[in-house]
C-alpha cells in the first residue's frame, strides 16, 4: 500500500512535536462503544434519539462513513484494536466468557505497550472481554488477579471482566475486585451451578429488573438474569443502573490525574449492550425504551469526557477517537422492548445485516476522530479504513519504535484517520460471527462461502449474509442486496486472491 501523502503529515507533526517538550504529544482517548449501530447517533442520521455531545465531537473533528471494526462481535474486534492483529489468526479470540484466562498474553506486544514506552500513561476503563488471569476458570477473584491489563502496558485499570450480562458482576481495579466484600467471597463457573444459588431459568420472579427474552437463564444479580454461574460479591457487586457512572466517574478521574502528562486512556463503555438498564435519570427520555436511553447515556458519557478535558485546558491537544466494537441488535436476549419501540429507527441505517453478521451492518460502524489543534474544521468522509489501522497509525503519530512482529496487520494510514489522504485502503477484512471472513473494497464486497444459517434466529433475527456459494455485492449499491458473483467472476477471483494472501501474512496483499 503506498504511502503517498500521509507519509509526509506524521513527520511535520513529530517535528513540531519535537520542538516543543512532552507535553505537545497530544493526549488519545478511544471511546469504544459497545453494539452501536451505524445508525445510532443523531451525527449518522439518526432522528427518534439525540446525542448532542457526540454531534459536537462530529463537528469538530472528521466523520467517517466507511470505518470498519475488524469483527461483528466484541471479543475478536478488541483483540484486533489492542494488538493489531486479526483476532482470527487465534483460536480462542470469540466471544470469550467472563473466567477466561488472558486472550492477549503478556508477552504481547499491546498499542498500550507502545504508548507506554513512548511517555505516556496509560489507562482501560470499562469493558474488558479479553480474558483475565492466568488459566480459564482457574482465576480466584478473592486476591489480586495473577495477570490483567497490567501485563498489557495499562498503568491503569478500571474494568468489567467480560460484559455487562456475563459474571461476574464486579469491577476490578488494577487486579482487585473493588469494594470486595470479604462477608461474600466470590466464586465463578461457567460449567456448574453453586448449590443455593438460585438461577433465572428457575426463578422469574427474582428477575424483577430485566427477564430474560432468551439465554441470561443462569446467575441472578440485582433482579437480571446472566450468563455464567457466581456466588458471592455481596457489596462489590455492581448495579447495572450504576455502571455508566461508574465508568465515566473513573475515566474522569484518570484524566484528570494525568492532565499533566501525555495519556492513553482506552474507554469501554457498557453502553449499548445487553442488559440495557440505564440510569433513572436517563428513563422516560426516549420514545425507544430502554435502548434509546442507552444510547442517551452513552451520549452523556461522551459530554463528561469533552467537559472533563475542557475543564483541565487540555482539550486541544487530546486525540478522541470514537467508534464501536461492533454494529447493531436490537433484543440480545432480555425483554427490553428495543423491537417494539425502534419504530422508524434504523439501528443499522441503510446498511445490511448487524451484529454478528457479515453483512455491513456487522463492522460498518460510527467513527469519529477529533482534534482540535490538528484537524481545525469538520470533515465527513466515505475513505475506506479499519481500526486496526489504528496501532500503526497512531504509532507513527508519536514517533513509537515497534518491536519486530508486533501489529502485523496493521498499516500506517495516519493520513486518512486525519483527513490529509482520501486515498482507500485497498481492502478490509469483515469477520463474522462464524468466523466467515469478507473482502470488502471500496466498489466490492465478496463474502466466502459459509454453512451458516442465513439468520441469526428468531429473537436477534439479523441477516448474517451467509450462503454456501460465494458471494459478491456491488457497494456502490450500499445496501447489499444482489448478489452478483456469477455476473463477475473475475472480481471474485481478484478478491479470494487478496483473502489468500492476507490469511497467508503475505505482504504482496498490501
Ligand atoms: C451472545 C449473547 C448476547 C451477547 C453476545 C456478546 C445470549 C443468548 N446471547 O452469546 O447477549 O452477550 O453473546 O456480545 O446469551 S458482544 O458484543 O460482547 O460480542
Ligand atoms: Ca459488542
Amino acid at each position: 500500500m503506498g504511502l503517498g501523502a500521509c507519509a509526509l503529515l506524521p513527520v511535520s507533526l513529530l517535528a513540531q512535536n519535537k520542538q516543543t517538550n512532552d507535553l505537545r504529544k497530544p493526549n488519545v482517548i478511544f471511546i469504544y462503544a459497545d453494539d452501536l449501530g451505524y445508525g445510532d447517533l443523531q451525527c449518522y442520521g439518526a432522528t427518534r434519539v439525540s446525542t448532542p455531545n457526540v454531534n459536537q465531537l462530529a463537528t469538530s473533528g472528521i466523520r467517517f462513513l466507511n470505518a470498519h471494526a475488524t469483527a461483528s462481535t466484541s471479543t475478536p474486534s478488541r483483540y484486533s484494536v489492542l494488538t493489531g492483529e486479526y483476532a482470527w489468526r487465534r483460536p480462542g479470540t470469540d466471544i470469550a466468557a467472563g473466567n477466561v484466562g488472558m486472550i492477549i498474553r503478556p508477552e504481547r506486544y499491546t498499542i498500550a505497550d507502545m504508548f507506554k514506552n513512548t511517555g505516556y500513561t496509560t489507562g482501560a476503563v470499562g469493558k474488558w472481554h479479553l480474558g483475565l488471569g492466568d488459566k480459564t476458570g482457574q482465576q480466584d477473584w478473592n486476591a489480586p488477579l495473577s495477570t490483567g491489563p497490567g501485563d498489557l502496558g495499562f498503568d491503569y485499570s478500571y474494568i468489567m471482566a467480560a460484559t455487562g450480562d456475563r459474571v461476574p458482576c464486579v469491577f476490578i481495579e488494577n487486579g482487585c475486585v473493588v469494594n470486595y466484600d470479604p462477608s461474600a467471597p466470590i466464586e465463578v463457573s461457567y460449567t456448574i451451578p453453586f448449590k443455593g444459588e438460585p438461577l433465572g431459568k428457575d426463578h422469574p420472579e427474582l428477575l424483577y429488573n430485566l427477564k430474560a427474552s432468551h439465554g441470561h437463564d443462569m446467575a441472578i444479580v440485582n433482579g437480571i438474569g446472566r450468563i455464567g454461574y457466581m456466588k458471592g460479591g455481596g457489596k462489590a457487586l455492581w448495579k447495572d443502573e450504576n455502571i455508566a457512572d461508574s465508568l465515566t466517574i473513573h475515566a474522569v478521574d484518570f484524566i484528570n490525574k494525568n492532565k499533566n502528562h501525555p495519556f492513553f486512556l482506552y474507554l469501554a463503555t457498557n453502553d449499548v449492550h445487553v442488559p440495557r438498564f440505564p440510569h433513572v435519570r436517563f428513563r422516560g427520555k426516549s420514545s425507544m425504551g430502554l435502548r434509546g436511553e442507552a444510547i442517551l447515556q452513552f451520549d452523556w458519557t461522551v459530554g463528561r469526557v469533552i467537559e472533563t478535558l475542557e475543564k483541565a485546558g487540555i482539550r486541544n491537544n487530546t486525540l478522541i477517537i470514537l467508534s464501536s466494537d461492533n454494529g447493531p441488535v436490537l433484543d440480545d436476549g432480555y425483554v427490553d422492548r428495543a423491537v417494539e419501540l425502534a419504530g422508524t429507527h434504523k439501528p443499522g441505517g441503510p446498511l445490511r445485516g448487524g451484529k454478528y453478521s457479515a453483512f455491513e451492518a456487522g463492522t460498518c460502524v460510527p467513527a469519529i476522530v477529533s482534534w482540535p489543534e490538528k484537524i481545525r474544521k469538520e470533515q465527513v468522509t466515505d475513505v475506506l479504513v479499519s481500526q486496526i489501522d489504528w496501532f500503526r497509525s497512531l504509532s507513527t503519530l508519536i514517533g513509537a519504535m515497534l518491536p519486530q512482529g508486533a501489529a502485523p496487520d496493521s498499516f500506517d494510514r495516519l493520513g486518512n484517520w486525519f483527513g490529509q489522504d482520501t486515498t482507500d485502503r485497498r481492502w478490509v477484512i469483515e469477520q463474522a460471527a462464524d468466523h466467515t471472513l469478507s473482502v470488502r473494497t471500496k466498489d466490492w464486497k465478496y463474502i466466502e462461502p459459509s454453512d451458516g444459517e442465513p439468520n441469526t434466529g428468531k429473537f436477534t433475527n439479523i441477516e448474517t449474509g451467509y450462503r454456501k456459494a460465494p458471494s459478491l455485492y456491488d457497494m456502490r449499491k450500499v445496501d447489499e442486496q444482489e448478489e452478483e458473483a456469477l455476473k463477475h467472476p473475475e472480481i471474485v477471483f481478484q478478491l479470494q486472491e487478496i483473502l489468500k494472501d492476507v490469511r497467508a501474512l503475505d505482504l504482496n496483499a498490501k
